[in-house]
């Protein structure tokens, strides 16, 4: 075949699986392969028909904007069409679109409103007189669906706009979304009730947005944020501004996203970019980039279209947090209590920053939802500091002959059987203490940084000690000398020094961190933390029944039992005596309780916002729980201080919103200080 013959077949193809693709994700709501994979399908072929333009015809994917829209909803006509947006993958390609755009308005700074480019659907909202009269998803950029009756059930779409002066007709447009919290309720209900659980946020938001029946929709966490306007009439007293047109928005009652600024030059375009990535896990909604654009409506005028999109707006991507690999094989980890966990081994891909080599199944009955196999090719997750998961099987790549995965009964490690708590998914190796793996879990967990901070005492050592019979448990670590450690691989006298050194300060520790470090069931740092507080000592948090430790702040029946159970074991006892033992003498200075009554944030709810110069996001939470305080994530009504610090977000003009007192670092350092 000629070089032209294989562009032509290969622009086909292309088009066939982009065809494909889009009735997926548009039409079914199911997509198949992730994004940032149908981007890289989609720019291969425009590059191809840049190249060959003899090759374009009218019906390519790239000569219109989507697909068609379902047969069962009334379609709606848009009067200005509903354009998409171009992309930058990348800072060259961000610079490339400035350059572009700064040369054309003939000046170097150009103005910008920057905001998140929301993972959810395009919608047009009009209104008449100020009353709400229809509302439209996208479709293909000209005719979408008409979804009122679905649009009026989101509590965040007024059905009236405020005040009088609004022009007789309004079309706003915006993005309708799912929060995360949401999303995740709404998956549980689906799970619990037998019904399909949904991929993410964006496929939730669009099968309930179009839904047939209203009450459907009407439980369904949706929200919306309006980011411009499509018809208006009369429209001479607009707004001469993108940005003033949002407030002017804001001010009609309709909801705006709070993140919305302006920008200046392409340096300041980069740095919100920048904020906005650092700050993406901490948003209640998922964002998969930044949306900038020219903020003079006569500048906007100037820039004009092309085909598909604007001229004067761009979507500046984040890195790809969904990719496709391969799975090359299932095992099974077991952890410190027991817990046996599916992880799947996959073929190395790079996803949301980083090399992703595993990912978990979490556990049987995700295996069997997922329907996962050994050579399988699944969409793979990583977000923020989250652990990559698997979300799920691209079926139509399956291999024939793929066989069901079948999950073990007994511990790959100490072949002990597998056994299921009642009601529990979680399944466990009943092998206790005698399965190594629980031990060196055990083992990893007390050293770690958080609890006893054994420095130099990693993972491979650990499992080194363990291997070789020097430690059976904790109490081990403080029995071992220096021609021991030395001895072993990668060990020589100068590293066995410095551990024996690091257990040695270890040794002086504080409650909650030793109570942290025993690894009980259920108690986490918060908890422990809690625990220490409420009894003081030790010896008291020992011997309290199941009534006395449920009586502890954020303790419910099942941690308490917990703990209690695993104070009652004679082999836990043993190994915490010895560890306070004289020969070991692990100590802590004892709690004072007064510190906490006196304190000004005693019982007070605290959040934290923005970075603060004189300590570390960690450093001021375990302070402030120190003296008292519950360190929250969000703010709410029940909020009795956000402490706000450089560069802080949402959470300050939530603070604001609801009237809850604001400190500054300064103000909140001084409150500290007198403690
Ligand atoms: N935030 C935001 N998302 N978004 C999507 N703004 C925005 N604007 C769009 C689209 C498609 O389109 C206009 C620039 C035409």
């Amino acid at each position: 075949m000629t070089r032209a013959g294989d562009a032509a077949a290969r622009i086909e193809a292309l088009r066939e699986s982009i065809r494909y693709h889009n009735y997926r994700y548009y039409v079914l709501d199911d997509p198949e392969i992730p994004d940032a994979e149908f981007d890289r399908l989609f720019r291969e072929l425009v590059e191809l028909e840049q190249q060959h333009p003899e090759l374009i015809s009218a019906d390519s994917p790239t000569q219109r904007v989507g697909a068609e829209p379902l047969a069962e909803f009334a379609k709606v006509t848009h009067v200005i069409p509903m354009l998409s947006l171009n992309n930058a993958f990348s800072e060259e390609e961000l610079a490339a679109f400035y350059k572009r755009v700064s040369e054309k308005l003939e000046t170097e700074t150009v103005e910008f409103v920057a905001e998140p480019k929301l993972d959810g659907l395009a919608l047009s909202i009009t209104y008449e007189n100020g009353k709400l009269v229809n509302a439209a998803t996208r479709g293909d950029g000209v005719t979408g669906e008409d979804v009122t009756h679905n649009v009026r059930t989101i509590d965040s779409v007024p059905l009236r706009l405020r005040g009088s002066d609004y022009p007789r007709l309004l079309e706003v447009r915006g993005e309708v979304f799912m929060p995360l919290a949401g999303f995740e309720e709404l998956n549980r209900r689906q799970q619990k009730m037998g019904e399909k659980t949904f991929a993410n946020p964006r496929n939730a938001a669009a099968g309930s947005l179009r839904q047939l029946d209203p009450r459907i929709t009407a439980q369904r966490p949706l929200q919306i944020f309006c980011y411009g306007l499509g018809q208006v009439q009369p429209d001479k007293e607009l707004p001469v501004s993108h940005y003033d047109s949002l407030m002017q928005l804001r001010q009609w009652g309709l909801r705006v996203c709070p993140e919305v600024t302006r920008v200046s030059g392409f340096k300041c375009c980069l740095d919100y970019y920048q904020n906005l990535s650092a700050k993406r896990s901490a948003l209640p909604y998922e964002i998969d980039g930044v949306v900038y654009k020219v903020n003079s409506f006569v500048q906007q005028q100037q820039l004009g279209f092309v085909s598909r999109a604007p001229r004067w707006a761009i979507a500046h991507k984040f890195p790809a947090q969904e990719e496709l690999t391969v799975v090359e094989a299932i095992d099974v980890q077991v952890g410190r209590t027991g817990a046996i966990t599916p992880v799947a081994r996959l073929k190395p891909v790079f996803v949301g920053g980083v090399t992703v080599t595993n990912a978990t199944l979490h556990n049987r009955d995700e295996i069997e939802r997922l329907d996962v196999r050994v050579d399988d090719t699944v969409i793979v997750r990583r977000a923020g500091d989250v652990i990559p998961k698997v979300v799920s099987v691209v079926k139509s790549k399956r291999k024939a002959g793929a066989r069901k995965y079948k999950f073990p009964d007994k511990c790959p490690v100490c072949h002990s059987s597998i056994v299921y708590e009642p009601e529990q998914v979680v399944a466990r190796c009943s092998g206790g203490l005698f399965c190594s793996a629980q031990r060196k879990q055990s083992i990893k967990h007390f050293a770690s940084r958080r609890a006893m901070d054994i420095e130099g005492l990693g993972d491979k050592l650990v499992e080194q000690l363990v291997d070789e019979g020097l430690v059976q448990d904790v109490s081990d670590l403080y029995r071992l000398d220096k021609t021991r450690i030395a001895g072993l691989e990668r060990m020589a006298d100068k590293s066995a020094e410095n551990l024996l050194k690091a257990l040695d300060v270890s040794k002086n520790t504080t409650l909650p961190r030793f109570l942290y470090a025993l690894g009980i069931g259920q108690v986490g740092e918060a908890t422990a933390l809690a625990l220490a507080r409420h009894f003081g000592d030790l010896d008291a948090i020992m011997s309290a029944s199941v009534e006395q430790l449920t009586a502890v702040d954020d303790v419910g029946p099942v941690v308490a039992e917990s703990i209690h159970t695993f104070f009652r074991q004679p082999h836990n006892k043993d190994i915490v005596k010895k560890l306070r033992g004289k020969t070991i003498g692990i100590h802590w200075p004892a709690l004072e309780k007064k510190q906490v009554s006196g304190s000004p944030f005693a019982d007070k709810t605290v959040v934290l916002t923005g970075t603060l110069a004189a300590m570390t996001r960690d450093q001021a939470k375990a302070r402030l729980q120190e003296l008292g305080a519950k360190v929250a994530g969000s703010v709410s009504r029940k909020t009795d201080f956000v402490v706000v610090g450089e560069d802080a977000g949402s959470k300050a003009d939530k603070a604001r919103e609801l009237g809850v007192t604001m400190l500054d670092e300064k103000t909140f350092l001084d409150k500290l200080g007198g403690h």
